[in-house]
């Protein structure tokens, strides 16, 4: 059996990490069994983040790994017919979530006041004391930072939050009114978007990527198709 290790569920999603959530959506829309272990054991990941998986006694870390794994062993690819052409269009959106708008989107959850707050209360408000104010101060630490060597933390907020915005453009100008990514059937690219903008657009923290994504008429309805084809249950409010 597979286990999916990664972060617990948090703000009403099956999961608050984007890229624990992309795999939990792939393995649906793969028609895969698992089982998750929600403990956020960050201290075993092979690399020191999650999601990682154990399959039949390998562990696999990071979600792009993790799909090309679970390909290669478990007779399933969503991709499957898609043309080179739609793979590369699906490799470049992928890394303009994962690389980018990622970080934009981790400066409004962790370095605006709101933000932080929800944040907090949300990865931290379970542990016990003194915990509860030790670890969420030396995770900020730790993101603050990645954001500055990613680089996207050097900007002003004006900035991230313009570059942001224009990723929110060209993922809901790619998309316009297909039901999937890339038009009739679902592919990985589906499971990727879907978790990044579930953990954009129905997370209780307000912010100009946030607003500008919730104003595209077909981001919401894809992000409830989505859910609801993979999950089977009313998507968040
Ligand atoms: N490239 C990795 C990125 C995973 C990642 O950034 N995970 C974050 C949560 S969203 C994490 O575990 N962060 C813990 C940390 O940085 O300490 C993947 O695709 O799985």
């Amino acid at each position: 059996m597979i286990r999916l290790y990664q972060f617990p569920p948090g703000f009403g999603l099956p999961n608050a990490s984007p890229f624990c959530m992309k795999i939990e959506t792939w393995l649906r829309l793969a028609g895969l069994p698992y089982e998750t272990d929600n403990r956020g054991l960050v201290m075993r990941a092979p690399k020191g983040k999650l999601p990682f998986i154990e399959d039949d006694g390998t562990r696999i870390a990071d979600s792009g790994f993790i799909i090309e794994h679970l390909v290669r062993t478990h007779g399933v690819d969503p991709d499957a017919g898609l043309s080179d052409a739609q793979r590369a269009t699906s490799l470049a959106f992928t890394r303009l979530l994962e690389e980018h708008l990622y970080w934009a989107v981790v400066h409004t959850r962790w370095f605006e006041p709101e933000g932080w707050r929800r944040t907090r209360e949300t990865f931290f408000g379970a542990m016990p004391l003194p915990m509860r104010l030790l670890v969420p101060a030396l995770a900020r630490r730790g993101l603050r930072r990645q954001l500055m060597g990613h680089g996207m933390g050097r900007h002003s907020r004006d900035e991230m939050m313009a570059l942001g915005c224009r990723d929110i453009d060209a993922v809901a100008d790619q998309l316009g009114d297909k039901p999937w990514f890339h038009g009739d059937r679902p592919s990985t690219i589906d499971a990727t978007l879907h978790a990044f903008l579930a953990n954009l657009l129905w997370v209780p923290i307000d912010s100009p990527i946030k607003a500008h994504a919730a104003a595209k008429p077909n981001l919401t309805p894809y992000c409830q198709r989505v859910h609801t084809h993979c999950f089977g249950t009313p998507p968040p409010a």
